[in-house]
């Protein structure tokens, strides 16, 4: 038996408004039917490793509520669902091969995939249960896949606790990150709409000064209101904990530089390593930055984003859409590598 494994990772599909980045449509349908398996004895596995869906960025009803309940969550995923139709149908067509099979794996801007409605949805829309799985990681044989928000002090999360309840109703029990963006960095992104689709980041901080004032500003005002006042001012309120230590580890490693996802990932991966240890083959997506690395005996490949970001060191090019893909045969790797797709 041969498995065919293509993981991809953060698409981020909103709802076609300012704060949605994904327009790769037809791209999508493409390359799902360019994966659907020609021969007999062969599955196909697709992966789409966290990040699939942006509800961290989508308004609810103009407004980012920080008690994130089951119905907010599935009013998200019904936008998502109106505004990116081809997305569902390309996806309920490869699962009618039996031979195929969908791993969502949760990522920090669709953390809300934990919720058994959402799932449930996503089952009804694609019209299968058994090759449909939800999870915060993908592990079969030698490959172990997760989004790497876990891996990240900003969003890790406990994942045998992402619901709590607080005041008699269930929430989602959202990491400080989250809340950061909810409450700050949405308000960036509607200042500056394109630069936040822009890399690389350093130069573009460099190049645009007004951005610069405004991520100042922002870093100042999390350090006194998010990280000092208002954890005192909500003390029992799950939405408003601080993972102090967490921080501190990461400021005394990189300073308070918290948008280079590039120089982070050496830390991350020895971090995942360390939790998942003995695979041969890791995959994370998060960082939105391509590459191969190795730690020890350990291969680990990283895929990029899927949503539109440009480069401002090359002529404003459009970033290529990347996939790691992974031969199984007979439960081992017979090749693994990632591959930049032709646009
Ligand atoms: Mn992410």
């Amino acid at each position: 038996m041969i498995e065919k494994i293509y993981i991809i990772s953060d698409t981020e599909l909103g709802r076609k408004d300012v704060m949605d980045a994904f327009s790769s449509d037809d791209f999508f349908v493409n390359f799902i039917e360019s994966i659907h398996s020609k021969k007999k004895d062969e599955k196909a596995l697709l992966v789409i490793n966290g990040d699939i869906f942006d509800f961290l960025k989508m308004a609810y009803k103009d407004a980012y509520p920080r008690y994130i309940n089951e119905g907010i969550s599935l009013w998200k995923l019904n936008e998502v669902v109106s505004h990116h139709p081809k997305f569902f149908s390309s996806l309920k067509k490869f699962l009618q091969n039996n031979d195929h099979e969908v791993h969502f794996v949760i990522g920090n801007h669709d953390a809300d995939l934990i919720w058994p409605a959402l799932q449930a949805k996503i089952h009804e829309l694609l019209e299968n249960t058994d090759r449909i799985h939800f999870g915060y990681w993908f592990k079969k044989n030698e490959v172990h896949a997760e989004h790497g928000h876990l891996v990240d002090p900003f969003f890790t999360i406990n994942t045998s606790k992402p619901i709590v309840t607080y005041r008699g109703e269930e929430i989602l029990n959202t990491p400080f990150g989250s809340q950061i963006c909810f409450h700050h960095l949405v308000n960036i992104k509607r200042m500056f709409p394109d630069q936040e689709q822009w890399f690389p980041k350093d130069l573009v901080l460099e190049q645009n000064p007004d951005l610069r004032k405004e991520k100042k500003r922002t870093l100042y005002r999390l350090l006194f209101q998010e990280m000092l006042v208002n954890p005192l001012l909500h003390i029992g309120d799950p939405t408003y904990q601080v993972p102090y230590f967490k921080l501190l580890d990461h400021f005394l490693h990189f300073g308070t530089d918290v948008l280079d996802d590039a120089k982070f990932l050496p830390l991350a991966i020895k971090r995942l390593i360390k939790k998942h240890p003995g695979k041969p083959l890791y995959v994370l997506g998060h960082a939105h930055v391509l590459g191969e690395h190795t730690y020890k005996n350990h291969r680990i490949l990283v895929t990029d984003t899927w949503r539109d970001e440009f480069d401002i060191s090359h002529n404003m090019s459009k970033k290529p859409k990347t996939v790691a893909k992974v031969i199984l045969e007979a439960e081992k790797i017979a090749h693994a590598g990632l591959k930049t797709l032709p646009s």
